[in-house]
């Protein structure tokens, strides 16, 4: 060859081999596999090849005899999440080492020859265990119902993702709550009542002739915790849900719902044999109303034999309720019921009732009108309590019903979206707060009357229980809006489930699922979870102050606001800040809403050695009270806000150094995210500070700094268009600051 050839062959190799390296260029810079959070704690990626070496012959083969949807979608969750965990493909199979065999005594001869002591779990529980069957090491997943089945291949895998052992198994598992229900704030109109996390996924306009795959994806999400019922719309609710026009769409999800075990509930608004049944009231006692709701409810059974109930939400913020007709909570509940019950339907009936025409403190108001009522709803119906008497604040003392109505089924509703607690951008682990609640001792029987003990029914011996959660599932490709509120409707579900777990336990569960199972990111993560908690508290709302927060839609401070039409909707009437102290006093020379409490407790809130973290919710203090710490309440409360701040500023160092850990989008979003919650800790802390200080009249405490700014600055924040807030456009000028620009 000549030189030249030589040169041209040299060139063109060089060329090819550029050109190959440009090809390879995004391989090589881009992360081995995107992750955008749309698979939530059900990736399945294939495990470290020394996992998948270890696992792979106890899960060779999927046995399954009997045929029914829920088997079918056990069987399809083990072949997914099997598949892509020991990245091979697992079919069915007959009995050989390492066969998962699954079913029930009855749809299975297999399972029904082994005699498993399955009679304990009930209907939904199931049992794991690993035995030999004709010479044949397998894993058996038997219950007494096909839902069990479903359940315990969701355990199975959630062992195998966490990474525990699988050989010797012997698991058994009932869920301690009967019903254990998600509540959707999703409007008609594809809009959510505090939504973070876009718009609903219910696409209402679609269905039923377009079933939205999502709609699956969110079952499975759902079972995979334990989650058996959801309430589809806005407890503010729109009649027109329980149009024919409607229920033909609801019955189409809950075609989607059930193979899950999932039962489909509706809000129904209380006026909607006036609305829809063009009647000229909606009065409980009236016998065309009680026709109204029995004809509508058979209608729906009709449709959707399995229909779960209602959730109501009456007398409540403007919704209509019997009150209107001079009737009690209870008569308006067991109208509702009494349709319900020949088809084992169950009302969920709020507890969160206040009204602007009561003077007495809005935390008295729903312990006034309940406690008398002990007893007289129907057994079908559940008096769904929120966690404290206010509303889902950073935290609130547990509310004075649960332990008050011993024959009434107690259902407690907490709130998974984030309302007051900095919406989706803000890390706040939930299950923390829940945990919390549940652990209160309410005394009502002596020591160890636990809100977890009401709501179980163990308390007075109920046999039914629940709990409920206010969904934050949007139409977010991540759907939550953020890589860790996932962590909440995750808890949420795994706690109804078993009440006894801790938030240490779910959050090192889902944080293998979600992200890794190495050590050193759990060692790291947890602690951040956990301690998330207590940082908003302390940035918020420390000391026990509560509803801090801008008007309607609830983001930001507002400690100043005293002009709205009701005045408990008033920050102002909740901190009662003036020039001598701060704080609403509840005790017995304030609202008295201590003494709703069993005496042990009221005594305890009422007087000196109340715990510093109610303070302020039960009593108006001095600002140069003397706290625990001898530092003054002034002092105290400044501590408290920059700690919070201070914890936010741990938060980000850590989840800065779990770079090598975790996919680059879901990181650098939490980055930002952790950015953006330090920003509005220090706006909270600061506004705060800068309108408390204009009644305390005290100087900041040594090696604290002033608020940057003076109050007008903090009152002059406005934003018009905060997501999730209910009619935002027409509140959008309220309080409306003059514009800077204009
Ligand atoms: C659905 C709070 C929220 C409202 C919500 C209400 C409720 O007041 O701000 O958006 O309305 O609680 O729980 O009914």
């Amino acid at each position: 060859m000549t030189r030249r050839g030589r040169l041209g062959a040299y060139t063109f190799r060089f060329f090819a081999a550029a050109f190959l390296l440009l090809l390879a260029m995004p391989a090589l810079t881009m992360p081995v596999r995107a992750e955008d959070g749309y698979d939530l704690w059900l990736r399945y990626r294939p495990m470290e090849t020394s996992a998948q070496a270890q696992y792979r012959p106890l899960a060779t083969a999927i046995v399954s005899e009997g045929i029914s949807p829920s088997l079918d979608a056990a069987k399809t969750e083990l072949v997914r999440g099997l598949g892509g965990l020991l990245n091979r493909p697992v079919g069915a199979g007959a009995v050989q080492d390492g066969a998962i065999v699954i079913g029930t005594p009855t749809s299975s001869p297999l399972v029904a020859g082994l005699k498993l002591p399955l009679s304990a779990l009930g209907k939904e529980g199931y049992l794991i265990r690993s035995i030999s069957l004709s010479g044949h090491a397998v894993t058996i997943i038997a219950a007494n119902s096909d839902i069990g089945v479903l359940y315990g291949s969701f355990a199975l895998l959630r062992l195998i993702q966490t990474r525990q052992p699988i050989a010797r198994l012997d698991v058994s598992s009932a869920p301690r709550l009967k019903y254990r229900l998600l509540n959707h704030w999703d409007n008609l109109d594809g809009t959510i009542e505090r939504g973070y996390a876009g718009h609903s996924i219910f696409d209402w306009h679609k269905m039923p002739d377009y079933m939205d795959p999502r709609y699956t994806v969110m079952t499975r999400a759902d079972a995979s915790v334990g989650i058996n019922g959801i309430a589809l719309n806005n407890v503010s609710a729109d009649p027109w849900i329980l149009s024919s026009m409607y229920i033909e769409k609801v019955a189409a999800l809950a075609a989607v719902l059930r193979p899950y075990g999932i039962r489909v509930y509706l809000a129904a608004k209380f006026s909607a044999p006036v609305e829809l049944g063009k009647l000229k009231t909606a009065d409980p006692a009236d016998p065309q109303v009680q026709a109204w709701w029995k004809k509508e409810v058979d209608g729906i059974y009709r449709r959707i034999p399995d229909f779960g109930g209602f959730v109501v939400k009456a007398n409540s913020e403007g919704q209509p309720g019997p009150r209107d007709y001079n009737r009690s909570q209870a008569e308006g509940a067991n109208v509702i019921a009494d349709a319900l019950a020949p088809h084992g339907g169950t009302v969920f009936w709020r507890a969160f009732v206040y009204s602007e025409k009561d003077p007495t403190d809005r935390a008295k108001q729903a312990y006034n009108e309940f406690k008398p009522l002990d007893g007289k709803f129907r057994d079908n119906v559940f008096v769904q309590t929120k966690n404290g008497a206010i509303d889902f604040q950073p935290r609130e003392p547990a509310h004075p019903l649960f332990g008050a109505l011993p024959k009434t089924n107690m259902a407690m509703e907490v709130q998974l979206t984030k309302e007051y607690l900095g919406f989706a951008t803000h890390l706040v682990y939930l299950p923390v707060l829940w945990k919390e609640v549940l652990d209160w001792d309410t005394m009502a029987k002596g020591k160890g009357s636990t809100v977890a003990k009401v709501i179980d029914g163990s308390l007075e011996g109920h046999d039914t229980s629940a709990m409920v959660g206010v969904s934050n599932i949007g139409d977010d490709r991540n759907w939550t809006g953020a890589p860790f509120t996932q962590a909440d409707w995750y808890g949420f579900g795994r706690l109804t489930w078993d009440l006894n777990l801790t938030p240490e336990q779910i959050a090192r569960e889902w944080l293998g699922m979600s992200f890794t199972n190495d050590p050193a990111f759990a060692n790291a993560v947890v602690p951040m979870m956990i301690a998330s908690r207590e940082a908003v508290v302390d940035y918020m709302t420390p000391l026990g102050l509560h509803h801090m927060f801008a008007t309607n839609h609830h983001y930001g401070p507002g400690p100043w606001i005293n002009d709205l039409s009701r005045p408990d909707w008033n920050p102002t009437y909740y901190n009662r800040a003036d020039a001598k102290g701060l704080g609403f006093d509840r005790t017995p020379s304030g609202s008295d809403a201590t003494s709703q409490y069993a005496p042990p407790l009221a005594s305890l809130f009422a007087g000196p050695d109340i715990p510093d973290r109610d303070l302020l919710w039960f009593q108006h203090v001095a600002w140069g009270h003397k706290m625990k710490s001898g530092r003054t309440l002034w002092d105290e409360l400044i501590v408290h806000y920059d700690t919070g701040i201070a914890e936010v500023g741990e938060m980000r160092r850590t989840w800065a150094a779990m770079n090598p850990y975790v996919d680059d989008e879901r990181w650098s979003q939490q980055v930002a995210f952790l950015a953006i919650q330090e920003k509005e800790a220090q706006w909270w802390r600061d506004a705060c500070i800068a309108y408390f200080q204009t009644f305390s009249h005290m100087p900041m405490p040594a090696g604290h700094s002033a608020p940057p700014h003076d109050l007008s600055f903090y009152k002059a924040i406005y934003i018009p268009y905060a997501p999730g807030a209910p009619g935002v456009t027409s509140a959008a000028f309220h309080n409306k600051p003059k514009d800077p620009i204009e």
